[in-house]
């Protein structure tokens, strides 16, 4: 009997046998691998639900106790502060954060976004260079002149005179932290032979200025992207809050916009006064209330006028607050939620003023109120009068903060809108060896 034809079905069989097999596993992995993923799916439709409890609990607040509200408002700020608070900040007020939630919970933090800088204007490049070099005077008198001296005349640097200039840039009002990275960089950076090159130090040096200057000047002012639009303006006392206030309007009044003044500081009758004076000058209202008067309050009719009249911009003036008096910093907290209460998102931008005579202590200063209130721009005040103009950088490369406006001089045109790359080349104007 022939074997061959039954011989060979059999093995196909056997053949059939083992791929249906294999089918069946494949599929059996597959479901095991899908049911996985589900079970992620669900953690994480879990943890957004508790996400969207926590929002829900925002929109809550209507209609209850003022101070209940606080409290609750202080506790969603610490549950909340958020991770990218060291990052260029989005300005949220606790209000629409808590309406935000949830955010995907991964990882990476997404950068924040990013708008492109406006380019700026041709015809007023020269002259804001000729204003601000003359503004800047005494800073390049300062550390930039000492580089200068140390480095005339020669064609090669030997090591001991690189570490002269460390010590320049150690003893310039610009920090340590900066005048180290600043130090670092030269030393990682140059090569051997490139090191002993003055030029390339200060090419170095002023690259190097702009990119701190510049990567924190990116996200454009944007004024019209809230009707009114509130800023707050706080800082030590002294340091030119007042004054700024005045500038600002008389520039936001050139330009055509309503502006209402808010006569927040009503720790001295004198504060309101001298912002009376500049609304008089640049036709603004100024709002204020009683000496003594709770600030918040004075606040909140300025915000109830600006609405009513349909004005673009509210300006409020603080009283000087000493960084280190928890109470004030308590009061100012209080003020930017009581806005933020009145208009949601608002207020749209707070400005830090700093005196730049103070050298390094603006910086301490800087740290401490960013980190008990939610600044977003800085305005650094009466860098004509000082040779500590290097502080800018300072201020820039540890708060990561962009400065919006610098002070030049006391008059009303002498608030400069801030250009990074203007202010670097008028910084190192004719320094170079
Ligand atoms: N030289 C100069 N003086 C300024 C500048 N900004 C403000 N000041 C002066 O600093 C002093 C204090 O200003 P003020 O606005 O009252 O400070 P505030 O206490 O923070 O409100 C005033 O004499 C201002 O004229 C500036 O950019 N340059
Ligand atoms: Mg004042």
């Amino acid at each position: 009997m022939d074997l061959g034809p039954i011989i060979f079905a059999l093995v196909a069989l056997g053949f059939a046998l083992l791929v249906v097999i294999a089918i069946r596993r494949m599929a059996a992995k597959r479901r095991a691998e899908s049911e996985g993923d589900d079970e992620h799916a669900s953690q994480a439709r879990e943890e957004s639900d508790e996400g969207d409890e926590e929002g829900d609990e925002g929109g809550e607040d209507d209609g209850e106790d003022e101070e209940e509200e606080d409290d609750e408002d202080e506790a969603r700020d610490e549950r909340e502060e958020p991770p990218l608070a060291k990052t260029v900040p989005e300005i949220p007020s606790a209000r629409s954060e808590a309406k935000a939630k949830p955010e995907p919970k991964s990882e990476a933090k997404p950068e924040p976004k990013r708008e492109a800088k406006p380019e700026p204007k041709p015809k007023d490049r020269a002259a804001e260079k000729r204003r601000l070099a003359a503004g800047l005077a005494k800073t390049r008198g300062g550390f930039i002149a000492r580089l200068g001296s140390l480095f005339r005349g020669k064609a090669e640097l030997d090591p001991a005179m690189l570490e002269q200039v460390e010590e320049v840039l150690f003893t310039a009002d610009i920090g340590v932290a900066t005048s180290q990275e600043l130090i670092d960089g030269i030393r990682k950076q140059l090569g051997k032979h490139e090191i002993k090159k003055p030029e390339l130090i200060w090419e170095h040096i002023k690259q190097r200025s702009e990119e701190i200057l510049v990567g924190q000047n990116v996200r454009p002012l944007e004024l019209e992207r809230a009707k009114p639009f509130v800023i707050l303006v706080v800082g030590v006392n002294g340091t030119g809050k007042t004054t700024t206030i005045g500038k600002l309007a008389a520039r936001y009044r050139a330009e055509g916009k309503n502006v209402v003044l808010a006569a927040g500081d009503t720790f001295r009758a004198a504060a309101v006064e001298q912002l009376e004076v500049w609304g008089e000058r640049a036709g603004c209202p100024v709002v204020k209330g009683k000496e003594g008067a709770d600030p918040s309050s004075v606040i909140i009719d300025a915000l109830k006028r600006a609405q009513e009249s349909g004005a673009d911009l509210i300006l409020a003036d603080t009283a000087g607050r000493l960084h280190t008096k928890v109470d004030l910093m308590e009061e100012i907290q209080k003020v930017r939620r009581s806005i933020s209460k009145r208009i949601e998102g608002a207020p749209h931008e707070t400005f830090l003023v700093l005196d730049s005579t103070m050298g390094q202590n603006a910086i301490a200063q800087a740290k401490m109120f960013k980190d008990a209130v939610e600044v977003t721009g800085l305005i650094l005040t009466k860098l004509d009068g000082t040779a500590k103009g290097g502080v800018v950088l300072g201020i820039c490369n540890e708060l990561k903060l962009p400065v919006r406006y610098v002070g030049i001089g006391e008059s009303a045109e002498d608030l400069r809108e801030f250009d990074p790359e203007a202010f670097v080349e008028a910084l190192y104007e004719g320094a170079e060896a």
